[in-house]
């Protein structure tokens, strides 16, 4: 099969918004009580707003603590200190290798979607100054079902026009791989050994992407 598409994540793949992330429930963390240190914050990448908070009531030990009015007060709490990290962001804040590989994208005439679980995607995009790059978003908001579902990743082909086999998904998270491969789409990982083992193609970092690697390890 030809690959037509390519479907992106965004937090940790094309930029580190994961550091802003982890300091916002952190933050958020500390007035409930909570510790969330960095080895947890690993359980919260690629996973929605309200279901990152329902991990971390959890780990807390505090399931039955809040009103779902006052979860929904928590997490818009958080996340009015992630827009404050992130309003700062600039072209300058894509990852190593990110530019060329999209470059490389458009020269093969590879279309672009973006499936990340953040609502502030669209935003974060227009800040590094990508937008034009990306034929379609998901909504996140649409979706029945958060990361690991598969669903994310089977949207951004149909949104394309394209068969998931016609596409490639590439993500850091745990939790987004199973959601690529839940698409039957080839999955490249970003990251180490361990968290990418189910990927199909893993690189250590983003400056490792290449298009002409990535397409002689599906076979293309
Ligand atoms: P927001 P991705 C995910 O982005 C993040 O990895 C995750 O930490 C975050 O909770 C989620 O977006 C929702 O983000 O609160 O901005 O809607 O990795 O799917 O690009
Ligand atoms: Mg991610």
């Amino acid at each position: 099969m030809t690959i037509k598409g390519f479907i992106f994540d965004l937090d940790g793949v094309i930029t580190d918004t994961a550091e802003y992330h982890y300091h916002a429930w952190k933050t958020l963390g500390k007035k409930m009580g909570i510790e969330i240190d960095r080895e947890f914050n690993e359980k919260l990448k690629g996973i929605s707003r309200m279901d990152s908070l329902d991990r971390i009531l959890v780990h807390g030990g505090k399931t039955d603590s809040y009103t779902e009015t006052e979860k929904e007060a928590l997490a818009a709490d958080k996340n009015g200190e992630y827009v404050k990290l992130i309003e700062d962001i600039t072209p300058a804040d894509l990852l190593p290798g990110i530019p060329e590989l999209l470059g490389e994208l458009k020269a093969a005439g590879i279309k672009l979607a973006l499936a990340s679980a953040s609502k502030n995607g669209p935003v974060i995009l227009e800040r590094l100054g990508i937008t034009a790059d990306f034929d379609e978003i998901v909504d996140p908001s649409l979706l029945a079902k958060g990361k690991p579902d598969p669903e994310i990743f089977i949207k951004g082909a149909h949104q394309l026009g394209l068969e998931s086999s016609e596409c490639i998904g590439v993500e850091d998270a745990e939790a987004g791989i199973d959601a690529i491969n839940g698409a039957e789409m080839f999955s490249v990982g970003v990251g180490d050994p361990e968290s990418m083992k189910d990927a199909n193609y893993r690189v250590a970092n983003t400056s490792e992407l290449s298009l002409v690697k990535i397409m002689a390890a599906v076979g293309n």
